[in-house]
């Protein structure tokens, strides 16, 4: 009997010196799902304009060019491919179809396309080309079809819309799995439309169905995601210029988007009380203009440029979609390489190297004092483990210890975005000879954000999280001294 008693309290203090199962934390009420992760972790991707307009030297075609003029004469889809691989980028989105309404794959539903071109006698797909190559150089793919179409006879009523939905069943069904396509929102009104040469409005609340079109293309690819400016999974930013909101939330009240006429400041700040995760894409030309012309090779976008929108777009919880416009040879020019390189390059050797990886962190609570939650988490370079505090507590404050002065100039802060976006406000100290120093104050953090401050020198740094709408969780810290390069361009 006194054995069994003695079994029975070595075994309840054994039990009781167990690390207790942490509670676990909340979710926020609308969370991005594995599908949308894997998107925002993409980062950089890229766009090719390419059709008539870079034969015309024109913007916007306007639907009565002749399919005749599209010959490229030495295209070469794997050199755009290997360009966007070697500058980083995860993705590339063609299009298809501009507003021009010419098709760059031989389309059975049109004579307006490569079938009626000299680019390989009429047997050409472009399309097909592009996905292939994206293929070969493990990218994923993207298409652009243009809602707008100033070549159709019959845009502007019911019978546009079963073309449109033959089209999108022809790019979604017969090339394999395509990652994303691209809505966009212009509809400027004239047009040649099969000879007519008219202003022809259409009601953009209506006329599309998008709402049916959104479901013809999620029944034809269930993985993919739809960009416009109203999402439903990948949301314009409201401007050309590659720049997210210094505030950007990544949830968006739907019930005050419409595509082609939503709010452009409501699209680049997001909502923090938004009903739905929608991921902001920054788009942006390397040149002025989104087709290439020959009198803009000199106009290409320096690489500080280039450094300036990754810090304003990636560097602000978006992405970003840098477009590299092919030239009338069908290769993406000489200029414009040079300078995604050089850009490349800066950012690499920016953020080469964490200073604060492996350190030690301390922190005002961690949750449940449990290892799952603790501060460490956010030095270990693993994008899946995080800290988390007990609920209600704020400020949250987070210091690390960098053990001997060290130069920074580069702060990289993540939140773990499959739990929700949570914070809207934070400043960050460091260790000045008379104590705390305030060096930077900022709102939302997201899935990326990377600030830029003076060069700085200390050996202690501290994070603290003064506003949140649930629980504070941060899954990575990062410090970087950037390159000299990327101020002295
Ligand atoms: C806009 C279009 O009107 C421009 O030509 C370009 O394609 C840009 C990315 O989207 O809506």
């Amino acid at each position: 009997m006194k054995t069994k008693i003695l079994t029975w309290v070595f075994t309840l203090l054994f039990l009781g010196c167990q690390t207790p199962l942490p509670p676990d934390l909340k979710p926020n009420s609308v969370v991005p799902g594995p599908k949308l992760i894997s998107y925002q972790q993409m980062e950089l991707i890229g766009f090719i304009h390419f059709t008539v307009n870079t034969f015309t030297d024109k913007e916007w075609g306007y639907g009565d060019e002749s399919p005749e003029i599209f010959n490229p004469t030495a295209l070469d889809v794997d050199q755009w491919a290997q360009t966007a691989k070697a500058t980083g980028m995860k993705q590339l989105i063609l299009t298809a179809k501009h507003h021009d309404g010419f098709c760059l794959w031989p389309s059975q539903y049109t004579e307006h396309s490569v079938k009626n071109s000299p680019y390989k006698n009429g047997k050409g797909d472009v399309v097909g080309e592009f996905l292939a190559a994206c293929k070969k150089y493990g990218l994923k793919a993207g298409l652009y079809l243009s809602p707008w179409d100033r070549n159709h006879k019959d845009y502007g009523t019911p019978a546009y819309i079963v073309y449109y939905k033959n089209q999108l069943k022809e790019l979604l069904t017969q090339y394999g799995e395509i990652n994303e396509i691209w809505f966009d929102g212009a509809n400027g009104g004239d047009g040649y439309y099969g000879g007519a040469n008219e202003i022809r409005k259409i009601d953009r609340d209506t006329y599309y169905g998008w709402k049916d079109i959104i479901a013809y293309v999620k029944n034809l690819q269930p993985n993919i995601k739809i960009f416009s400016d109203a999402g439903p999974d990948v949301h314009w930013i409201g401007n050309e210029k590659g720049f997210a909101g210094s505030t950007f939330w990544s949830t968006i009240n739907t019930d005050k988007l419409t595509i082609g006429a939503s709010k452009t400041d409501y699209l680049n700040s997001g909502d923090p009380n938004g009903n739905q995760w929608i991921v902001g894409q920054c788009d942006v030309s390397i040149r002025p203009g989104w087709f290439y012309h020959a009198n803009q090779d000199s106009l290409v976008k320096t690489p500080k440029q280039l450094v300036e929108i990754y810090y304003k777009s990636i560097g602000r919880n978006a992405l970003l979609l840098l477009n590299l416009p092919p030239d009338k040879r069908g290769i993406i020019h000489e200029n414009d390489v040079k300078s995604l390189t050089e850009f490349k390059a800066l950012i690499d050797t920016s953020l080469a190297t964490d200073l604060a990886k492996g350190l030690s962190a301390s922190s005002n609570n961690h949750r449940s004092k449990h290892p799952k939650f603790a501060p460490q988490n956010t030095l270990d370079g693993d994008p899946s483990t995080y800290w988390a505090t007990d609920d209600n507590i704020l400020p949250a404050t987070l210091e690390i210890d960098l053990g001997q002065p060290t130069t920074f100039d580069r702060i990289l802060i993540q939140e773990p975005i499959q739990l929700g976006q949570r914070v809207s406000e934070f400043e960050i100290d460091i260790m000045g000879v008379q104590g705390w120093l305030t060096i930077k104050k900022g709102t939302t953090i997201g899935y990326k954000r990377i600030l830029r401050i003076p060069q700085t020198k200390t050996n202690k740094l501290r994070l603290r999280i003064k506003a949140a709408n649930n629980t504070v969780a941060l899954s990575n810290i990062g410090l970087f001294k950037s390159s000299p390069k990327e101020v002295s361009q």
